[in-house]
C-alpha cells in the first residue's frame, strides 16, 4: 500500500479506501485475531500455519509503506481466521498496529505478541518466557540527563532510568498460551518460564547494554532490576504498550505474550539462527492455537 495517498480527518487519518496512514489496512483485511511479531522473516515462517478461506480466497497478503505486513488466512481445519501482523519494533509501532488494527476491526479483538527478548535468569537461554506475572516499562529518564537537573530538594539526583508499576494480560488468553506452550514445546532445556516482562524504550541504555559513546549511566541497572522484580524474565521492546493500551481498550481488547529468550544477559550466549527458528515454528503455532481457542464473547 503506498505512500501517496490523500489522507482525510486529520485526527484520525484514513485514505479514500477507508485505509489507515500506517498499517495500510481497511475494513475485511484484518482478522479479529490478531498475531503480533517483530519480523519479516517470522511472519513469512508463520504463514505455513495459514489457509486460504473456505469460500477459496487465498491467504490476503499487503504490506505497507511503513513496513507493516498483514497475513490472514485461516488456521488449519479450524475454519478461524486470524492475521499475523509484523509490528516491527518499538512502543510507537506497536501503537500505530493496535489503534489502527482497532479502527478497522468490528467486534472484540484478541491479540498475542510472539517476540524474542534478552533473558534476564540464568539457564533461561532459548525458554519461550512468558509475562504471567504482569509488565512493567523501564524507560530512561532525560531529566536526569540535563544540566537544569541538579537533583530535588532533599539532595537526591533523578534517576537515571524509571521503572513503571506492572499492566497484566488477560487471564484467560494468557492461559490458555500457557496450556499451547506447553504442549508444543520440547520438555527439557526448551520450554517456558513465567515471570514478569520489562519493556524498555531502548534496546542499548535501558537494556543495561554499556557503550563507550554515549552518556547512559546504566552500569548498574540489571542489578537494580532483578533487586526491585526478582521474577523479571525478560527484557524486550512492545509488550508494555500492547498490555497497556488493551487494559484501556474499554473492555474491547484481550491481549497476552511471550518472547524467545534470544540472548542470555549473565552468560552474554545467543541462540544460534537454526534454533531461533525451531522455536519460532513451535511458539508460533501454539500462539496461533490459543488465539484460535480464545472465546471472543468473554470480552
Ligand atoms: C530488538 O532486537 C527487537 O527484538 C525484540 C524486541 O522487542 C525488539 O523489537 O522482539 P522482536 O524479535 O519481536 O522484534
Ligand atoms: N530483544 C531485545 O529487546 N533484547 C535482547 O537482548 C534480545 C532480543
Amino acid at each position: 500500500v503506498g505512500a501517496s495517498r490523500q489522507m482525510k480527518n486529520a485526527n484520525f487519518p484514513l485514505d479514500a479506501e477507508g485505509r489507515t496512514f500506517h498499517l495500510g489496512c481497511r475494513k475485511g483485511e484484518i482478522s479479529n485475531r490478531m498475531l503480533s511479531v517483530g519480523d519479516a522473516s517470522r511472519a513469512q515462517l508463520l504463514s505455513q500455519f495459514l489457509k486460504p478461506f473456505p469460500n477459496g480466497d487465498p491467504v490476503f497478503n499487503l504490506v505497507s509503506s511503513r513496513g507493516f505486513s498483514i497475513t490472514t488466512g485461516v488456521v488449519g481445519d479450524s475454519n478461524t481466521e486470524v492475521s499475523i501482523v509484523t509490528t516491527l519494533m518499538g512502543l510507537a509501532n506497536m501503537d500505530f498496529v493496535i489503534r489502527e488494527s482497532r479502527a478497522v476491526i468490528d467486534g472484540p479483538m484478541a491479540v498475542v505478541r510472539l517476540g524474542t527478548c534478552g533473558a534476564l535468569q540464568p539457564g533461561t537461554l532459548g525458554k519461550v518466557l512468558v509475562p504471567s506475572d504482569g509488565c512493567v516499562l523501564v524507560h530512561r529518564n532525560p531529566d536526569a540527563f540535563t544540566q537544569q537537573s541538579g537533583g530535588s530538594a532533599n539532595g537526591d539526583s533523578p534517576s537515571p532510568y524509571l521503572i513503571t508499576n506492572p499492566v497484566f494480560p488477560n487471564a484467560e488468553l494468557c492461559n490458555g498460551l500457557i496450556t499451547q506452550l506447553q504442549r508444543t514445546l520440547p520438555k527439557g532445556p526448551g520450554g517456558i518460564k513465567c515471570g514478569i516482562n520489562c519493556t524498555t524504550d531502548s534496546f542499548y541504555s535501558s537494556q543495561g547494554r554499556i557503550a563507550e559513546d554515549f552518556d547512559d549511566r546504566n552500569e548498574n541497572l540489571i542489578q537494580r532490576v532483578l533487586g526491585e522484580i526478582p521474577n523479571a524474565v525478560s527484557f524486550e521492546m512492545e509488550t508494555f504498550q500492547l498490555l497497556h493500551l488493551a487494559s484501556c481498550s474499554k473492555g474491547t481488547i484481550a491481549a497476552a505474550a511471550c518472547a524467545i529468550g534470544l540472548a542470555e544477559r549473565a552468560s552474554n550466549e545467543f541462540m544460534t539462527p537454526a534454533q531461533l527458528v525451531e522455536m519460532e515454528e513451535k511458539a508460533g503455532k501454539a500462539a496461533m492455537d490459543a488465539l484460535v481457542s480464545f472465546d471472543l464473547s468473554s470480552l
